[in-house]
């Protein structure tokens, strides 16, 4: 039935364009365009009421926030990472002339595996950079507390985990900072765009400097900055985008139930069922495909889907400690990894959005399960 039609992994949600059109002529008028402006301002707030946390730093995209967020603190050295991300994690320690250390995933989760960061601290440590993976939250307590007896910091990519709740609060209060994405591949979307968040005030203030050039002032540059500025159009955008997230949400989540329902017998094929005391935000719908057990190999699924325009995505393949800028790095080799090498073997993120449709799921299914 829907042969023609291009499924995607994802879609941007969007609002009604007259909506936009209204924010746009006010943006027209003012020629207030970037720099602080008026829409950037009520962004921001509404993005702390929203998420329910004090500070927030909005940023051109997530890339460049992650990178700031790490010059901010002054990390050095050497941080402990995932190898189980998009590569923006690593890259933006190899921006700041860092070293990655890369620790293996928990099965469960995919996140970083927290047992296993204590033992790859060194003299050089500094700082864990987890990633609340697929909006999984990562587990905070343990990082914490081994964050506080070696005195390191911790930053959170959470470029997936907009909305994230654990126990009825923000997943962003946990850590020194939290980053997140607001890419047109995200759940909340500004086209580009990211933020940094943070408990600590003074903290904001430097990152707003660093994000100027470093200006404090007209004429006082504190450091030397960057251009990582949000403007108005995305601001805009943002502002109008919060008023149709929860809607979203729900609708992936119904997405997500459908998908658990249709596969829940299937032999070989595992999906990942909500945490306790969690609030989701369903961003991406991962499988891992066991080819033993199913029959055929992730990739020759993977295949099938895109012969029949299911443009299905293996986040995250390969492995950010396989290209070839990390893979010579002694923390990347195969055998020091072994969860996170065998994940990436078997993952598949299957669509999810809130314009697809009953149908739509159905088709995906009927591909997958076809011989
Ligand atoms: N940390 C983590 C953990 C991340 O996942 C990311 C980004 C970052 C940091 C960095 O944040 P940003 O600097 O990007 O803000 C995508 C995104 O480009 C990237 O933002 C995202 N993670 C990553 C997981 O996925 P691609 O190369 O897979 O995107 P692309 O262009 O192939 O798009 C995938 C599908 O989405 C398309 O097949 C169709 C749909 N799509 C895409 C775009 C760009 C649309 O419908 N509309 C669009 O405008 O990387």
């Amino acid at each position: 039935m829907q042969e023609n039609k291009d499924i995607y992994v994802t879609q941007p949600s969007l609002p009604p364009l007259s909506k936009f059109t209204e924010y746009l002529e006010d943006i027209w008028e003012s020629k207030w365009l970037t720099n602080n402006g008026k829409y950037h301002q009520q962004f921001e707030q509404a993005l702390c009421d929203c998420l329910g946390v004090k500070n927030v730093s909005l940023f051109a995209n997530g890339t460049l926030a992650l990178i700031l967020g790490l010059q901010a603190l002054r990390i050095t050295g050497e941080v402990i990472t995932t190898p189980y991300s998009f590569v923006a994690t690593t890259h933006a320690l190899h921006w700041n002339g860092i070293t990655p250390v890369f620790c293996d995933i928990d099965e469960h989760t995919l996140n970083i595996d927290p047992n296993k960061i204590e033992s790859l601290i060194t003299p050089k440590t500094t700082a864990i950079l987890p990633v609340h993976v697929y909006g999984h939250p990562c587990n905070v307590d343990i990082i914490a507390n081994i964050a506080e007896t070696y005195g390191l910091k911790v930053i959170y990519d959470a470029a997936h985990a907009f909305g994230v709740k654990t126990n009825g609060q923000s997943i962003m209060q946990y850590g020194d900072m939290s980053i997140l994405s607001f890419h047109a591949t995200k759940v909340f979307t500004t086209a580009e765009g990211g933020a940094i968040v943070t408990g600590d005030e003074k903290l904001k203030k430097r990152i707003d400097f660093l994000k100027n050039f470093g200006f404090a002032d007209e004429v006082t540059v504190i450091a030397p900055g960057i251009n990582a500025k949000m403007n108005e159009i995305q601001a805009a955008l943002g502002l109008l985008q919060l008023e149709g997230y929860e809607e979203q949400r729900l609708r992936r989540k119904e997405l997500t139930e459908l998908y658990k329902e249709a596969l829940s017998n299937v032999k070989g094929v595992k999906f990942f069922n909500d945490m306790e005391r969690v609030e989701h935000n369903y961003p991406y719908f991962p499988i891992l495909i066991d080819q033993k057990e199913f029959g055929k190999s992730r990739d020759a699924v993977y295949k099938k889907m895109r012969e029949n325009n299911i443009f299905v995505r293996r986040y995250f393949y390969p492995l950010i400690s396989q290209f070839p800028s990390y893979r010579n790095l002694p923390s990347a080799s195969p055998e020091k990894l072994p969860v996170a090498e065998k994940i990436t073997k078997e993952v598949l993120c299957l669509p999810i959005y809130s314009n697809l449709s009953t149908g739509d799921v159905k088709y995906v299914i009927d591909i997958l399960l076809q011989r």
